[in-house]
Order: C-alpha cells, then structure tokens, then sequence
C-alpha cells in the first residue's frame, strides 16, 4: 500500500466524512490539554504492515485437533491486496507481533482484512486497538462504535506518534470479546527518549528515569493470555458462546503452553524439533507455525533483566519466579515513581488483571553448578520458573499429567551469550 499518497487531508477528511471527529481529536484536545504535539528534529517515520485472517494453534491435548483462531500476522508492505490473500488467508498467528517504538516516533501500521476461510459466511471487520495509550484520535484508536473498522478486502493505515513510553498491549477491538480470545492480542512496547544515553550505568531504559533506575541489558516481552475451548470451538462450528460461561482450559504465555514456552522464536532455519508446528484443518496437509513467539528467557549471570509483561486474558493471574526477586517499577505504562515518591515494590508474587501491563526488573544469578541446571547447544544453565502459583494454570487440558499451562523458564548460562540486538531473543 502507498502510504506517501498526494490525496491532500481535506480531500481524504471529506470522503471519509469525519472532519469534525479529526478537528476534536488532534487540534481540539491538543489545545484544551496543552499537549507538546510538535515532532522532535530526531524523530523518524516507521511503517510496517499487517493482515488479519483465522487459522489454527496447537495445544496439547488437542492433538490433531487444533484450535481455531483470528489472528494478526506481519506482512511485507509491498504486497498487494490480492497477493496477501493468496498468501496469508487462512494462516493466522498468536500472539500478535511484539511491536516495539521510540517514544515521539512517527508511526504507520496498514491493516488489511483478509476474511476468514472457515467462516465465509462470518464478515467481520477488524481493528487496531492501541490499549491504554491516553488521547488517542477516534480515528486511530479502533474501537468500531465511534471510529471505523476494515471490513473484509479493505485497508486502512493507522497513524500514532506515542508520547509516553512504557509497555502497553494491542488487540483487535471488533466484537472484542470474542476477537480477543481468539487471538488477536500482542504487546506493544514504547521505548523512552532516554534511550541509547549512558545513564547510571546503562545504555538502554523502560522510562525517562533521569538516574538509570530503570535501566536494563536484556527485555523480554510476554503476553499472559487464556484458550476457551467453547469460543474457538464454537465459533469454528457456527455455535454461540456465553462470554460469561469463560472457563478457559489452556493458560499461555505469548500463545504457547509449557513446555512449548520454551522452544525459540519461530524460524525457517530451525531443525522440525525446534518449531512449533500446527495442521491446519483448512489446507490438506498444510503446517502452520502459527505460535511463533517464544516465552523464554535466557539470560547471562549478573544481567539486568527487563520484563515487559501484560494479561489479555479474562482472569487476573499470580506470577512467582522463585528464587530470584522481582522489582516491580512500572505499572500499566507508568515508572512508579512520582517525583520523589518512590512507589516501586519488590515481591516474591506478581499480580496482574486483565487489560493491564507490568514492568518487572530482576537481576540474574550467579551461575551455580549446584543448582537446578540443564545444558544446551549454548552449554550450561541453571533454571528458574517464571509460573503461574495457581497449579490449576500449570496443566495443559486433556493432556497427560505433567506440568503445562502458565510457565517458562529463566535460563542463567555459564557461557556468556552474545549481547540481546532484539527484545525476546532466542538463542539455539
Ligand atoms: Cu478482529
């Protein structure tokens, strides 16, 4: 799609009919708050596409039978409509894409609906919901009741430029309950200015701290999330869920369940052992790797850890990562700090609702040769759980006893690993 085109914003104001709603958004508001909406002589223009369709994940116990989903995807922009949904229709992903910005960036997400091929009959739009980020245009803030939404073959280009830094979460926000449990939920991540400045010790920040306190070396972003097996099941099937009957039987971390938490990021290079694939109903003999966002966290002794973590799921879930502290310095896209009020606070237990976001700092062990250890293609490690404390979120439904569910690991190696260049990254 070409974003660079002439149309001028009067022209484009006019065929969408929404001038008023812009004047309020941008211009109104801006003057009522005073809001510095001016662009930074450093800020640069980011644009990346996605594409909106169904497919499937797998889950165990659901073997052979895996759960229907809708799903975000990246896609290359240069596609055409045409060619995505040659491409991409039916072969959804979750969770969603991390997305991750400089604050005061410029930033353009195309979205293209790409329709359902399960259910043909089901024309749904979709949206992009940028969750808790405060003054949002109508525009390009995807809540289809005051906006617009992108009904099927459509495109759309979001336009934000995130004030605030911190971690945040994004989800599709057409018939939203049932959108986000099927899928459509990732995290998004706004870096602060302070950035790529040597504060404290450190090089790279969660915000604006002015004293390095929130300074990290490796951030890893995880999304908390549930499987309702009526909604998937269900929507596959033509049947009406009860949203108010939720009783999910999976519990996941960026779409995965223990022990699939911990093979890496999803690549093509990677040995068939390594990834994560789903048969997808839809295409005979086809194989998706439709879960390609790893959850595990691997770290080097004495590294400063940054966990950007937020629960699109329906229930509030308790995390313990037992033996190392957490420090917990941002909530809901907010340092917890406010002047000299320092409300950060170290826990053994992290609670987190639904729609909510959580920064959590910890520092990485010595490496022990007498604790709890395994050994990889990167040598040795020791292993901490990052869990749910609820053991009825460690199983994985209809599978055979053994822990499952809400876990991964924190894996602290006796042989550094190479500096982190992008957040979650794997190593193999
Ligand atoms: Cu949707």
């Amino acid at each position: 799609m070409d974003t660079s085109h002439s149309t001028s914003r009067r022209d484009f104001l006019k065929v969408a009919g929404l001038g008023a709603l812009w004047t309020v958004a941008s211009g109104g508001m801006a003057g009522v708050l005073g809001r510095d909406l001016l662009r930074p002589a450093s800020a640069a223009t980011t644009t990346l596409s996605l594409i909106a369709t169904d497919g499937s994940v797998s889950v165990p116990g659901r073997e052979g039978n895996p759960l229907y989903i809708f799903g975000f995807v990246p896609v290359d922009p240069a596609l055409t409509v045409a060619q995505l949904i040659s491409t991409y229709k039916g072969h959804a992903q979750t969770s969603a894409p991390t997305l991750n910005f400089l604050q005061n960036d410029d930033i353009k997400i195309t979205l293209t609906n790409l329709g359902l091929v399960q259910r043909p009959d089901l024309t749904d739009s979709h949206t992009i919901h940028w969750h808790g980020f405060d003054i949002p245009s109508p525009l390009n803030d995807g809540v289809p009741e005051v906006s617009v939404a992108v009904p099927i073959g459509k495109q759309l280009t979001y336009f934000y430029r995130p004030h605030r830094e911190g971690t945040y979460m994004y989800h599709c926000h057409f018939e939203d309950v049932e959108h986000v449990q099927m899928g459509m939920t990732g995290i998004v991540f706004v870096r602060p200015t302070q950035d790529g400045s040597s504060v404290g010790g450190f090089t790279k920040f969660a915000y604006n701290d002015g004293d390095g306190s929130t300074g990290y070396h490796r951030h890893f972003a995880i999304l908390l999330n549930e499987f309702w097996k009526n909604f998937h099941d269900g929507d596959r099937d033509i049947q009406e869920s009860i949203a108010t009957d939720y009783d999910p039987q999976w519990f996941t971390l960026n779409g995965r369940t223990y022990p699939d938490t911990l093979l890496p990021n999803d690549d093509p290079s990677l040995p068939a052992a390594l990834r994560l694939g789903t048969p997808n109903p839809n295409y005979d003999d086809a194989v998706d790797y439709s879960q390609p966002n790893s959850a595990l966290v691997q770290v080097n002794p004495g590294d400063r850890v940054l966990l950007r973590l937020a629960n699109l799921g329906y229930q509030q879930h308790a995390m313990q990562l037992p033996g190392i502290p957490m420090h917990v310095i941002g909530q809901d896209a907010s340092l917890l700090r406010n002047g000299s009020t320092d409300t950060s606070y170290w826990t053994n237990t992290l609670y987190i609702g639904p729609g909510e976001a959580r920064d959590v700092l910890f520092d990485a062990p010595a490496y022990d040769s007498g604790r709890p250890s395994g050994s990889d293609s990167r040598g040795n490690y020791n292993v901490y759980t990052f869990k749910n404390r609820d053991w009825r979120k460690l199983t994985n439904f209809g599978a055979p006893p053994g822990p499952g569910g809400m876990m991964t690991e924190v894996r602290v190696y006796q042989t550094a690993l190479p500096a982190q260049t992008v957040v979650s990254q794997t190593y193999v």
